[in-house]
């Protein structure tokens, strides 16, 4: 063994053993236990950032331990290829999206294997292959067929410089954020996926996900917000006709404190009366050039303007006035609420600043503030997760907890008939007068809404249908999948390169044969990634998930960032149900348990490029080796919390690996253990160093198997070590002792730095390698101890100590107590008034 630690030169060989031993290659085996272990997938952005770093580690240490457990472990890896990124690159470099993809996975790849990350490589994906998004596009068209799939036209952020479509995210200030166009609300044709059909399922099994975080489960359900309410309806007239203006309300019980209604810029009754109001026109025209997004909405400078149509309250018959509200939202419920100030924060500020009536109908009674209203409901009549309503602790799955809170907090006043019942009895007394009158019901409604997945862009999956003047919207024949993306196309920003590519959507109908349009939207990106974990466990040539996907499926640990709380984990839970009702899967859910890592910071803020504090991984690994990176990583903070970038912590990390190679490499060239340990034959010092070895096997493997608290796993091990060095004895007892504990170590590092203990456990004598070693046990006979040493006070002051056997009585300590002949003089002949044992720790004994 050699002397120096030279982490390099290790790595690079035990890398070559693996790769060329095939261990991480996995396949279906019936007489192991399976363990799928995931980390999310990067987008190839170019290089990995300290982020991947300890997502990818943290996945890695949790697959390494799992095989340490004797569980057939699969870990895979790719590459969510399609997006953005990769034509903002080509624009501003002028090199083509899929070589910049392409150049980044390779460069990527070789970081992610200098790592060390024990990945089966054989199943790689990368999304923008057309082998992996063929089989996207083959079950759009089975969810087409189903009906789980349809075409509508939707308000989107449009730059009419630009003639583009711009994600949310892409709009500035409300300009565009290439051009600095002012954006507008535009209406357009996209295909959407009914999620919705399958709100209520993905609201009731987050009940059964015990393996995830309850914030992340807090977010989907608020997300998908479903609430119970009442839907009915104002009459009103004009221009002579008999009409009706629908809400929507969660509210029902304060109906009697509408004092006005707000329509959506763009609901029907704005326009009718906008017609002979120019100033209203102008008005909805000002409201349409704001973003769609329900964020902006919320935070919107909240302006109004009244339409001069009064509608009749449908219980008092009272004439109520309606405005046109830039913060009504068209896509939800039903465009239109009815409003009541005094009971409703959003209502209450609008009705402020336009001088609108206030009524009070509800009259709380004692509040308990201590109960937690953390603002769960996110049942606005708004649609938006901003609660405006006064927020009560319930669980919105059930009606009566919907109820029920509300209950304890209110009674109602000013209200007629109504007067003196509660929340729940008066929703249901007036939703019954207004089923009577035929104007209206109660009603279930979700926030959730249909999936957009039309993308006006070059880099992503093609949209497999075709129009024809006389057929209609036309799916693809399935022998002609996939529709590969053209390479030859001119990428200058200014419209979708796949329209103005020549002959792409140039097409025969398949149908008619006469000449038809190819579609020329791509799919969201989101779409590849909602079924990727599937793909990694049944690859196949020839069908899109085989067989093999039941044994793997579903994925025992996913790690990954909280930035995917709701659109990814909720997109991949909604595909999971989409392929188990096409026969594809048999399991209902993704992902057994879920674990977000936390950020990684520089000086208290999150590492990034805009900000300009990043450390680059490489450097590092280049420097340390990537053990040391691994290992700092790890110890720096436990997963789920904040990690603090440290220069120091870094070079301590490599200062223990260095020390610890030390110790082992003193062990091993002064001849290692030359017998088997004896246990008759120790000594008190040998005794407890044991007990303190598998005390820490103990606790080592509780923060590995149940705490995830990684941190405190490797600090008992350095306290370990430090013992180690401490331990001078060179008996051959000792040895053997010696022998024992770097043994159990190494095992016990061999997770988060596997390169360094690869071949420390080679030099303690192990030829066969470590990845297909046990976890260590724990010898209970260790951990109990003969005999104990005890204080002794007398009057409250120490005054000596007495060793005990372990199992000695209350009675036996009292007596050695007495024995003790430090404590004979302390207590001289005074009279022993009463002795306290208290056990394994002391003797109190007070005289007079
Ligand atoms: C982190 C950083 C960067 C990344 N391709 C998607 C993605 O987020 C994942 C799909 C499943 C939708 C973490 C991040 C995520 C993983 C991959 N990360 N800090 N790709 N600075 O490349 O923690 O949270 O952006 O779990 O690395 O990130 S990614
Ligand atoms: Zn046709």
């Amino acid at each position: 063994m050699e002397e120096i630690y030279k982490p390099l030169a290790i790595e690079q060989a035990v890398q070559k053993i693996w790769e060329e031993s095939g261990v991480f290659n996995v396949s279906e085996t019936a007489n192991q236990d399976k363990y799928y272990c995931l980390s999310m997938f990067p987008y190839p952005s170019g290089k990995l950032h300290m982020g991947h770093v300890r997502n990818y580690t943290i996945g890695d240490v949790i697959s390494r331990y799992q095989r340490m457990l004797g569980k057939n472990v699969l870990q895979p890896m790719g590459w969510d290829a399609f997006g953005l990124p990769a034509e903002n690159a080509a624009m501003q470099h002028g090199v083509h999206p899929a070589d910049w993809t392409y150049e980044n996975i390779a460069y990527m790849k070789g970081q992610l294997k200098r790592l060390g990350f024990g990945y089966d490589w054989n199943r790689e994906i990368a999304t923008c292959d057309p082998d992996y998004y063929r089989w996207e596009q083959w079950f759009f068209l089975k969810l087409l067929e189903k009906g789980l799939v349809y075409k509508k036209t939707a308000p989107v952020n449009w730059c009419p410089n630009d003639m583009t479509v711009l994600a949310n995210e892409q709009v500035i200030d409300g300009c565009c954020w290439r051009c600095d166009t002012q954006v507008e609300r535009k209406e357009i044709a996209q295909w959407f996926l009914k999620i919705t059909a399958y709100a209520d399922e993905l609201l009731q099994s987050l009940e059964t996900l015990d393996g995830w975080p309850e914030q992340v489960k807090t977010m989907q359900v608020n997300w998908i917000g479903k609430s119970y309410g009442v839907r009915f309806a104002f009459p009103y007239e004009f221009d002579g006709k008999q009409d009706l203006l629908w809400v929507y309300t969660t509210r029902a019980d304060t109906i009697m404190g509408v004092t006005f209604c707000a329509v959506a810029p763009e609901h029907p009754l704005a326009a009718q009366a906008a017609r002979n109001n120019p100033e209203l026109a102008a008005f909805i025209h000002e409201c349409e050039q704001t973003g769609t997004a329900e964020a902006d909405l919320a935070t919107v400078e909240k302006k109004g303007m009244p339409t001069g149509i009064q509608v009749t309250h449908p219980l008092t018959g009272e004439k109520v006035p309606v405005w046109v509200g830039n913060y009504v939202l068209m896509s939800y419920g039903e465009g239109a609420v009815m409003a009541v100030p005094a009971h409703d924060e959003r209502d209450f500020h609008f009705a402020q600043r336009y001088g609108l009536p206030i009524k009070q109908v509800l009259h709380r009674k004692t509040i308990d503030f201590s109960r937690n209203s953390s603002g769960v409901g996110s049942g606005s009549d708004y649609g938006d997760a901003g609660g405006s309503q006064i927020d009560l602790p319930f669980d919105q799955n059930r009606w009566q907890d919907w109820y029920a809170a509300k209950d304890e907090l209110m009674v109602l006043v000013k209200s007629g008939k109504y007067d003196g019942l509660t929340h729940k009895q008066a929703i249901d007394a007036v939703a019954a007068d207004l089923k009577a009158k035929d104007l209206g019901d109660k009603h279930v409604r979700f926030r959730l809404r249909d999936w957009g997945v039309s993308r006006q862009r070059y880099w992503g999956a093609p949209i497999p249908v075709i129009y024809c003047d006389d057929c209609g919207t036309v799916p693809v024949p399935e022998s002609d999948l996939p529709v590969e993306l053209p390479r030859d196309v001119v990428l200058d920003g200014s419209q979708s390169p796949l329209v103005a590519h020549p002959t792409f959507s140039q097409v025969e109908c398949p149908q008619c044969g006469k000449a038809a349009r190819r579609e020329t939207d791509t799919f969201d990106t989101f779409m590849e990634s909602s079924w990727y974990f599937a793909r990694f466990a049944g690859i196949s040539d020839d069908a899109m998930l085989a067989d093999s996907v039941h044994y793997w499926l579903p994925v025992d640990h996913y790690i990954g960032g909280i930035e995917h709380a709701i659109l990814h984990l909720l997109y991949a839970r909604f595909y999971t149900k989409l392929l188990r009702d096409e026969g594809l899967l048999r399991c209902g859910e993704p992902f057994k348990n879920l674990l977000t890592q936390g950020m990684v910071l520089k000086d208290g803020s999150k590492m990034s490029k805009s900000k300009g504090n990043t450390v680059d991984p490489q450097a590092l690994i280049d420097q340390y080796g990537a053990d040391t990176v691994r290992l700092f990583i790890m110890f720096a903070a436990p997963p789920e919390q904040s990690l603090e970038w440290s220069d120091s912590g870094v070079e301590g990390a490599f200062r223990f690996l260095k020390r610890l190679w030390k110790l082992v490499h003193q062990h091993v060239a002064s001849g290692g253990a030359s017998r088997p340990f004896d246990r008759q034959a120790m000594t008190e010092e040998q005794k407890t160093l044991r007990r303190q070895l598998h005390q820490t096997i103990a606790k080592v493997t509780d923060d590995y198997g149940r705490r995830y608290t990684y941190n405190t796993a490797i600090a008992a091990n350095m306290e370990l070590v430090n013992a180690l060095a401490r331990f001078n004895d060179e008996s051959e007892n000792a040895r053997a002792l010696r022998q024992e504990a770097f043994e159990a170590i190494v095992l016990m590092l061999s997770p988060i730095v596997p390169h360094i203990c690869h071949r420390m456990w080679q030099e303690l004598g192990h030829p066969e390698a470590i990845v297909g070693a046990a976890w260590p046990t724990v010898d209970a006979s260790a951990l109990t101890q003969d005999s104990l040493e005890l204080v002794i006070q007398v009057n409250g002051k120490l005054r000596g100590k007495i060793t005990v056997p372990a199992a000695a009585s209350a009675a036996e300590i009292e007596r050695l107590a007495f024995a003790d002949d430090h404590v004979k003089r302390f207590i001289e002949d005074r009279p022993v008034r009463k002795v306290i044992v208290v056990p394994k720790k002391l003797v109190n004994i007070v005289v007079e």
